[in-house]
């Protein structure tokens, strides 16, 4: 088979990519390891930038989201006493909104057949193959049979886990690599939100999210060592933890449920540039990770689908090659500034093994400045709402 161009992994990054190049006209073809199903089985992020919102309204495919998402003017920090409120919409004039990675994963695939937008799901053993060079290739396998598809570029949205960032040559790239010494256990539960806004807090005894995906469906979580095992938290442990945690304005109002998923997620922050290798091209998780503090993760992949369809549309109107060098570059300003930004959250909101009696004090130090400083707060504020493309 031959394509203008091949992406790998129909996540977020990759249907994103695929719907945008397909509204320009481009011939695509999106590989997929796993079934729809399983795809649309991870709960992960829960908030969306407006540059994220902007994307699906002009590709025509925001409706549902508008409908059914909820639109967010603020979120708490809170520090074991009180609830600090930023005020996002007063401080920004914008607004995100929580609305699941499952959920826009699912209008994304659902829109595909429509549009033109070939999936192959359950394509195995994906290779990349010259990239670099001018002709480049993958091959895969499905039912029993090898198949390949000719490109002009490979778009690597396969993941932190994908084959991708690794057909690159050690020696042409760099990865930054920060790895935390906990992770975040979640719950998702159909009972509804202990506050109507999310609250992130920062406890003693560690860190809590108080997140949500509808006014009738919680999602919590509580920062617990990498060792932790699943089965040592059983329901009731893990909303006791929580109320102690989330402090008890939250407490008050927790409704518990059965867990209809519980996990746990390890924490890094990771960068790999340049996001270009001749005809490869990485986006999304693929090529950086930020731990979910900051809810960036989904959203850069966004970014990164925008700065990258531009790209690819401008070599394939004009054969611009400035655009296509030029796409690393452009994403990774952006890219650095959210780590930073998801960097310093998770400093401020979790408990670190080695921090001494000082370093708490710096926290709650920071916690009360925040409390008492609007340019704190604005500052906090327009990096969480999405700093502009
Ligand atoms: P994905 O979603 O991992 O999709 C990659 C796709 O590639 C496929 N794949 C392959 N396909 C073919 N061949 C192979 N060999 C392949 N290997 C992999 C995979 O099956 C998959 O379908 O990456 P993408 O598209 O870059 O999207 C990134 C986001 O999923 C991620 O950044 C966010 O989920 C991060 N994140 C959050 N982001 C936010 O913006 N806001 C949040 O509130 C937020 N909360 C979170 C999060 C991530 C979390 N976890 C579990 C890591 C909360 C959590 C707990
Ligand atoms: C979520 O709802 O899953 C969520 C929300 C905010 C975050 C991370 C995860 O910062």
């Amino acid at each position: 088979m031959k394509t203008q161009v091949a992406i790998i992994g129909a996540g977020p990054a990759g249907l994103l990519l695929g719907h945008l190049l397909r509204a320009e006209g481009l011939d695509v073809v999106v590989v997929e390891r796993a079934s729809p199903d399983y795809v649309l089985g991870r709960i992960r992020a829960g908030v969306l930038e407006r540059t994220t919102t902007d994307l699906m309204d002009r590709l025509g495919l925001g409706e549902r989201m508008h409908r059914e998402g909820l639109p967010h003017d603020g979120f708490h920090l809170a520090d074991g006493e009180r609830l600090i409120r930023i005020d996002i919409g007063a401080l920004t004039g914008r607004q995100v909104v929580v609305y699941g990675q499952t959920e826009l994963t699912r209008d994304l695939m659902e829109a595909a057949a429509d549009r033109g937008l070939e999936i192959v799901y359950e394509a195995g053993d994906v290779a990349l193959h010259e990239v670099e060079s001018d002709a480049p290739y993958l091959t895969y396998r499905k039912g029993g049979r090898l198949e390949r598809i000719d490109a002009e570029f490979i778009c690597g949205c396969d993941g932190f886990h994908g084959p991708s960032r690794r057909a690159i040559p050690a020696g042409v790239a760099t990865a930054y690599e920060k790895i935390y010494p906990f992770g975040w256990l979640g719950i998702l539960a159909d009972v509804p939100p202990c506050e109507h806004e999310l609250i992130y807090a920062n406890h003693e005894r560690g860190f809590a999210l108080a997140s949500m995906r509808s006014e009738q469906r919680s999602r919590y979580y509580i920062q617990v060592p990498l060792d932790e095992r699943i089965e040592d938290w059983p329901d009731d442990r893990l909303w006791d933890e929580l109320a102690t945690r989330l402090g008890p304005q939250a407490a008050a109002q927790i409704v518990r449920g059965p867990a209809l998923e519980k996990s746990i997620a390890p924490l890094r922050s990771f960068v790999f540039e340049p996001m270009r290798h001749g005809r490869l091209m990485l986006a999304g998780d693929s090529a950086h990770i930020v731990p979910p503090t900051g809810a960036k993760g989904l959203n850069l992949a966004a970014s990164d689908v925008f700065y990258l369809s531009e790209a690819l549309t401008g070599w394939f109107r004009r054969r611009d090659g400035d655009a296509v060098a030029g796409y690393s570059r452009r994403a990774l300003a952006r890219i650095w500034k959210a780590e930073r930004f998801s960097w310093q959250l998770t400093r401020l909101m979790h408990r670190f093994p080695d921090n001494d009696a000082f370093d708490r004090r710096m926290q709650i130090a920071e916690l009360d400045y925040i409390a008492s400083s609007e340019a704190a707060q604005t500052a906090i504020a327009e990096n969480y709402v999405g700093l502009p493309l």
